[in-house]
């Protein structure tokens, strides 16, 4: 199996133990990775980000706006598509030690899936609702998600929470009764969910959450005053392939960053819903469907 060939690599920044404990749990949670310099990078890339968002009155494919957001007080929700607009990102993504981290945990050959920020904004920040990451179903379940806090997180900052271990079971339906996407696992399904064993990853700015797509995870309301920017980098195994396209595909989207590319998928068994086809429907973003705002027959959301 996939494993007993990951595990025949020695890692190169993380322990073994650490390795581990993500196959075992399905999240890794690490402090120290990052460089304060790294760190310092990411925030003036944030601030000159935040900065640009001035100028956009109207949620688009890349900033996903507060309804409160304003030119002269701005509220983003998320920038989608961090990498492609700014080369900090990019850059973190690529040459930083998180792709190594991320080789250490799935495979030496690993492509770039995705980079965005969620900011959490101060005094109402949105909620997270519980979710695994089958908006985007692969040919194997070795696909990952990195969340890096770029600012202190404390619990009233509302930090990212996990459910240990549920990578390994049922993946929840995330479809109402009329048939509609609704980003989060539904009511009915979250009363099998066993949510108080969740644990919730707080951390200095810098620590890094490793996130198997299958894992039970959320996010509470930030009500604190201080903001709650994470900086999200997905990456797949080289032999890990879309089953049903993918919501948020950015330019960079499939390029590989450690090791080399393959013609051949890894293929598992298994059973997984089938999200809607984002080649056909337009992707917005998480908040806007888990919120209602926007829930059409079909549409979908979360990322
Ligand atoms: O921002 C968070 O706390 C959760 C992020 C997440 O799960 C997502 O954006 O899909």
């Amino acid at each position: 199996v996939k494993l007993e060939e990951i595990r025949q690599f020695a890692p190169k920044v993380l322990t073994r133990e650490q390795c581990e404990f993500y196959y075992e749990n399905g999240y890794l949670h690490v402090e120290g990775l990052i460089s304060p310099e790294w760190l310092a990078r990411l925030r003036t890339a944030l601030e000159e980000v935040v900065e640009k968002s001035r100028t956009i009155t109207k949620t688009d494919d890349n900033f996903v706006l507060d309804p409160a957001h304003k030119a002269d007080a701005p509220r983003l929700r998320r920038l989608s598509y961090a990498a492609d607009n700014h080369p900090g990102f990019w850059d973190f993504a690529k040459n930083s030690p998180l792709p190594d981290a991320v080789a250490d945990l799935i495979g030496p050959n690993i492509k770039f899936r995705e980079a965005m920020l969620n900011f959490k904004w101060a005094r109402g920040g949105d909620e997270v609702k519980w979710h695994q990451d089958t908006s985007y179903p692969y040919t194997n379940t070795w696909p990952i998600q990195t969340l890096t806090c770029l600012e202190d997180v404390g619990m009233e900052q509302g930090p990212l929470m996990v459910l240990p271990r549920s990578h390994k079971g049922e993946v929840y339906n995330r479809y109402d009764k009329e048939g509609r996407w609704v980003g989060a696992i539904t009511d009915e399904d979250l009363k099998r969910v066993p949510l108080e064993k969740a644990v919730p990853l707080t951390g200095p700015a810098g620590s890094t959450t490793f996130l198997h797509i299958y894992t039970v995870h959320g996010s509470r309301r930030n009500d604190s005053p201080r903001g709650r920017p994470l900086l999200l980098c997905g990456y797949d195994p080289a032999d890990a392939f879309p089953i049903r396209g993918l919501p948020l595909v950015s330019k960079y989207t499939g390029e590989i960053i450690r090791g080399k590319e393959t013609l051949y998928a890894h293929v598992e068994g298994g059973k997984v819903q089938m999200p809607p086809d984002w080649t056909e429907q337009r992707y917005t973003s998480i908040y806007e469907i888990q919120q209602k705002e926007e829930r059409k027959p079909g549409y979908y959301g979360v990322g």
